[in-house]
């Protein structure tokens, strides 16, 4: 299985939607191995988003990520980098598809209620940025076999 990052920014905390969006992913059968807050700094998003620290918007991604403090969670799964991509939507909410959080939840570019790794290598970088590695839990909920067929666990 893999695991994956997701933080749930600070607009969404604002409004109070953290149950809302965690619940979709337990909803889907994803497993949350690591949750907490925590208060985002400068130097952890210049790393976190260097390859936005040129682009003019940049500033404001700045004030918007550290606004209030942020919930970081470890989402394991089958596939769960994608899965999780997918569930997301795309980066502009206004555009992204009804059933996808930013869909569902978002109309900003900006402001777009949650940020998921992009690829599995780029997740086990964001995992280790985030997380100490005794905060992510490696353990296999009992539900695991009605939520998968046995084939797929051996992936
Ligand atoms: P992603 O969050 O969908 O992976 P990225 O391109 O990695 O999108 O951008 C990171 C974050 O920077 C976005 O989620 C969004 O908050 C912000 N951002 C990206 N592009 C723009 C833009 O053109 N205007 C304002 N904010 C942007
Ligand atoms: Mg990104």
């Amino acid at each position: 299985m893999e695991t994956t990052l997701v933080i749930i920014k600070p607009s969404s905390v604002q409004r109070g939607l953290i149950g809302l969006i965690t619940n979709r992913f337990e909803q889907k059968g994803l497993i949350i191995t690591g949750m907490k807050m925590m208060q985002l700094t400068e130097p952890l998003l210049k790393e976190h988003y260097a390859h936005l620290v040129d682009r003019p918007f940049f500033p404001i991604l700045l004030r918007s990520m550290m606004a209030t403090p942020v919930i970081v969670l470890a989402i394991k799964g089958v596939d769960a980098v994608a899965v999780v991509r997918g569930m997301t939507g795309v980066t502009k909410a206004r555009n992204a598809a009804p059933g996808t959080i930013r869909g569902d939840f978002g109309m900003s570019g900006q402001e777009n209620i949650v940020h998921a790794s992009d690829s599995p290598e780029n997740a086990v970088v964001e995992l280790a940025r985030f997380f100490k590695p005794e905060e992510i839990f490696e353990y296999m909920p009992l539900v695991t076999p009605a939520l998968y067929e046995p084939d797929e666990l051996k992936l």
